[in-house]
């Protein structure tokens, strides 16, 4: 054999490992067929080295190693790829894997449940003609109480337990500054609902919290009477709970409504029959409401003579409390989900 031949056959053997190694399947196949060629003509090859000249013996010595090791690398590129292969099957295998399922959902959050009972509260207000508002969480003494009827000194300050703060202004303890805010802004006719958070300095129990929500409506026209309060109220809750709610009116003192009335509801925790949650009343305190009283409407620059209107200052927190079944109020501002999920089981509602 000459050079020349030898070149020939050296370049054959790679054709065919290249055909092998296309062909083979398994890495089994790949070896097989690995062991042909390098114990097959290369060996062959190597052992015929001597039939070639003295001077050409270390060239063809060289192309043989050369190709040796060309053909080497080839199977094992082509055996890690397959190997590969393999692995991604048997994943797939195990995993069940179907590629025409649609990808997993990824879980989304939920919405609090007071934003849920507010954002329920809004469309329906939104949709009797009322505007959405809102008012700062840092208040002027003026508009949370003096603007209210509720000069320095008046006892019914002392309910409303107030966080002072160091410039002489307050966290608002209740959203009803808001009414003052609009008749301000709007003039009358005025319908609107003022959600918010509220703070009172309270000792915390079941259902007081320091920090809650309050939804402010205020409706101002011509004509408004105690008719038009109760219609709207009844509405309310009629919206939130989707079924009848045993409710009670009852004489209450607000100094900037008159008459005032609480609305309390049977507590749906116990179902009326007493329980932590209502103080074993078996009511909660949710809805106070009244006629807006003369003096206010004067201080929102509004004539008494002409115009009368109601007002009412939802414990949205409360009436979240009521519908999801959350027995105690600080569960709501915790974090914590397990006493709201308990609740749902209970009550078979889901929060969202
Ligand atoms: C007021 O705050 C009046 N501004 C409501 C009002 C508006 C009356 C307009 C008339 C006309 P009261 O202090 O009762 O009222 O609070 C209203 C509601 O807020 C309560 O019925 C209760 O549901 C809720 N609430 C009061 N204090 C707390 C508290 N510490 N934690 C949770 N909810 C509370």
């Amino acid at each position: 054999m000459d050079l020349q031949e030898l070149d020939n056959l050296l370049s054959e053997t790679r054709e065919n490992a290249e055909k092998a190694i296309a062909e083979a399947d398994t890495v089994d196949a790949l070896r097989s067929a690995e062991g042909r060629i390098t114990k097959g003509p290369l060996a062959d090859a190597l052992k015929n080295i001597k039939s070639f000249d003295a001077k050409e013996r270390g060239a063809a010595g060289q192309a043989i190693n050369k190709a040796k090791n060309e053909v080497k690398q080839l199977f094992a590129k082509a055996q890690e790829t397959l190997k590969q292969a393999d692995l991604e099957g048997e994943r797939r295998k195990s995993a069940n894997f179907d590629p025409t399922l649609p990808p997993p959902l990824t879980r989304r959050g939920s919405l609090h449940p007071v934003t849920i009972v507010q954002r329920e509260i809004e469309r329906l207000f939104r949709g009797l003609g009322f505007a959405v508002v809102g008012g700062p969480e840092m208040e002027t003494e003026f508009y949370n109480f003096e603007a209210l009827n509720i000069p320095a000194m008046h006892p019914a300050r002392d309910s409303q337990d107030t966080f002072w703060l160091t410039n002489g202004w307050l966290l608002r303890t209740h959203t009803s500054p808001c009414q003052i805010r609009a008749m301000q802004r709007f003039g009358p006719p005025i319908r609107v609902i003022a959600p918010g958070r509220c703070f009172r300095y309270e000792a915390l129990d079941a259902s007081h919290e320091n920090t809650f929500f309050q939804l402010e409506g205020l409706l101002i026209d011509k004509d408004i009477s105690i008719a038009h309060l109760i219609a709207y109220m009844k509405l309310l809750l009629r919206q939130v709970f989707r079924r009848d709610v045993k409710v009670r009116l009852r004489p209450g003192f607000f100094p900037f409504v008159e008459p005032g009335f609480e609305l309390d509801m049977s507590c749906a925790i116990c179902d009326g029959a007493g329980c932590a949650t209502c103080k074993r009343s078996g009511w909660v305190e949710i809805l106070p409401c009244g006629m807006v009283h003369p003096n206010v409407l004067r201080y929102g620059g509004i004539d008494p003579h002409e115009y009368t209107g109601f007002a009412f200052g939802l414990g949205l927190t409360r009436l979240a409390m009521m519908k999801f079944g959350v027995a105690d109020i600080r569960i709501l501002n915790s974090g914590d989900l397990r006493g709201i999920v308990h609740a749902d089981r209970l009550r078979g509602e889901r929060i969202a």
